[in-house]
């Protein structure tokens, strides 16, 4: 006889769980192979866009703050890999948690038939609604509209009849009896059938999520972070690394300091999506609308050819960045000036504002009158002589002086001419308005493996950063264990917006020292000294880094120090 018994909300979980990582790896493979919609990220981009504004920066802060004292590497990289494992995790969760309920359901359902409807209408309900997620966020599924949404539907149909079959299977598991040979007893095996039956079901999703993530890791043919979608050749000449405009200036960078012109794919990055828009460079064009008397689409090589060409050294850093932290870069912007392209589009009379708009949504406002007193303003298709990478904001980014990353949209689409100032993406989130750059510096090294001898015994090296935006730095300043502040060199900058590197070399003592260091800005107007955390204006304060100086005799006798190390 065949008897029925009601399978618990928890096995229901246990089954949610395993069909849903299957489901998981199944989705990744179709990604990774054909370019479909990879639900879990689409589903943590919607969520990230749509949560208030504090709740998102407390999520944000405690995720930086974990990955500095946990040292799990550079903060922006850490940041999406962690971004992307909590999309994981989170949709793994959902699926729990709906096969858990839907478990509920069908026990209280009172029906002993052994049909896949509810299961199906499950799937397809939840595929729809998945659909409908993906379709406002995904900015990298590039199959066709048509095929996502019937791949996606297909998906969780199979996940949704797949649930209600394992239910089923359980909910008629047959309690077998046999007789207990010692005692003459009756015992049920019931219990011991649905933990085989499991343990099957948990080798078949195993077996489906390696499968899946396995063979998609291994035949990806997505562009990859790094890459640029379509065949664009790049319009300028060798790496800017080579004639670095200040080559001539032979302050020497205390060994350690941060390297003057980051290497590219050192660059810190930060956006608002778990993974970069695709765009093509063939499909791509700007679209230019509103109050403007010429409103054109161009494409990337209309930019190429009606603008003329500029080239600037730039620092940029993100408002998020604290004092002392690496969300802050330097690189060499090429691309036009956005008063040539003013020139072009023709603003009308009451045209007050521009609204940027890039491929992922993210939007930004510049008032007119800014662009026309500033002639450094400009729009960029190329950082460190290649056309922007794709995480970077290919084909087109702009470039604000003076303001934080949050004001300067990447992958840019449209342009509207407007005659209202609104908020940006981020200002709407409670970040600040004008988003100017507070000055700060930074020791990056106090480097003691570097100590120099000299006639009066020896000097350490100790050296970093200062920045200002586009208000330059006149002065630099070092205190050693809270004493007076004293001048140290600075190196000839980049450019008038890049950081500057300061190196300050001081006399060995024996001993634990603390090096603090402060900047004045161009105008001499003095750092804030005030330690306050980035929200919403940005970070300031005093940095500073402490260290234990090796013995003395280790450094007149050095063969001993190298023998210890
Ligand atoms: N379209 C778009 N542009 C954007 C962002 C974004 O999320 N989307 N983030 C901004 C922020 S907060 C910063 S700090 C800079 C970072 O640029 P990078 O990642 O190329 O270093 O891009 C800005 N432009
Ligand atoms: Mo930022």
């Amino acid at each position: 006889m065949e008897t029925i018994k009601k399978p618990s909300l928890w096995l229901g979980a246990l089954v949610g769980a395993l069909l849903t990582l299957a489901l998981t790896g199944i989705l990744f493979l179709a990604d990774m192979v054909a370019g479909l919609p990879f639900i879990p990220f689409d589903v943590f981009d919607f969520v990230s866009r749509n949560l208030p504004g504090p709740l998102l920066t407390f999520g944000i802060d405690m995720m930086v703050d974990m990955i500095i004292a946990f040292n799990m590497g550079e903060v922006s990289t850490a940041a999406k890999t962690a971004e992307q494992l909590i999309g994981l995790a989170g949709f793994i969760a959902l699926g729990t948690v709906v096969s858990a309920l839907f478990f509920v359901a069908l026990n209280r359902g009172q029906t002993s038939a052994r049909n896949l409807y509810p299961g199906v209408l499950l799937g397809l309900g939840f595929g729809a609604v998945m659909m409908l997620i993906s379709e406002q966020v995904n900015l990298t599924a590039t199959a066709p509209k048509i095929l996502q949404l019937v791949w996606v539907m297909i998906a969780f149909l199979l996940w949704g009849a797949a649930t209600n079959w394992i239910y089923n299977d359980l909910a008629h598991c047959e309690a077998k009896t046999k007789t207990d040979p010692e005692t003459g007893d009756t015992i049920t095996v019931e219990a011991l059938n649905r933990r085989q039956f499991m343990v099957r079901i948990g080798g078949a999703s195993a077996v489906l999520t390696v499968i899946g993530a396995g063979l998609g890791a291994f035949i990806s043919n997505r562009p990859g972070d790094g890459q640029v979608v379509g065949n664009l050749a790049s319009t300028g000449d060798a790496g800017a690394g080579d004639g670095l405009p200040n080559v001539q200036d032979n302050m020497e960078p205390a060994p350690g300091t941060r390297p003057e012109y980051t290497p590219l794919d050192d660059h810190y990055r930060i956006d608002i999506s778990s993974r970069p828009p695709v765009i093509d460079s063939g499909e791509w064009c700007l679209d230019v609308n509103g109050l403007v008397d010429n409103p054109v689409s161009l494409s990337l090589q209309d930019l190429y050819d009606k603008f003329d060409r500029v080239d600037r050294f730039i620092t940029l850093s993100c408002i998020s960045n604290r004092v002392g932290g690496t969300l802050i870069s330097t690189t060499k912007w090429s691309g036009f000036r956005m008063n040539e392209f003013l020139d072009l589009v023709q603003p009308q009379g009451d045209a007050v504002a521009l609204k940027i708009t890039g491929a992922d949504g993210f939007d930004e406002y510049v008032m007119l009158d800014v662009i026309r007193a500033d002639d450094r303003i400009m729009f960029a298709y190329e950082w460190d002589d290649q056309p922007l990478k794709q995480k970077h904001g290919f084909p087109l980014r702009i470039y604000i002086p003076d303001r934080y990353g949050m004001k300067q949209p990447k992958w840019i689409e449209a342009i509207e001419f407007v005659d209202t100032w609104q908020e940006g993406y981020w200002v709407r989130r409670g970040w600040s308005v004008e988003a100017m750059v507070n000055t700060t510096s930074v020791v990056d090294s106090i480097a003691t493996d570097a100590i120099l001898g000299d006639d009066d015994g020896y000097v350490v090296p100790v050296g970093g950063i200062a920045y200002a935006g586009a208000k330059q730095i006149s002065r630099v300043e070092i205190s050693v264990n809270d004493g007076d502040w004293q001048e140290a060199r600075i190196r000839q900058p980049l450019s008038e917006l890049t950081w500057v590197i300061w190196r300050f070399d001081w006399r060995f003592q024996e001993g634990e020292y603390r090096f603090a260091v402060r900047a004045y800005d161009g105008d001499g107007n003095l750092q804030s000294l005030d330690q306050r955390g980035t929200r919403p204006d940005g970070a300031t304060g005093v940095h500073s880094k402490k260290e234990n100086m090796p013995a003395l005799a280790d450094l007149e006798n050095p063969e001993a120090t190298e023998a210890e190390a």
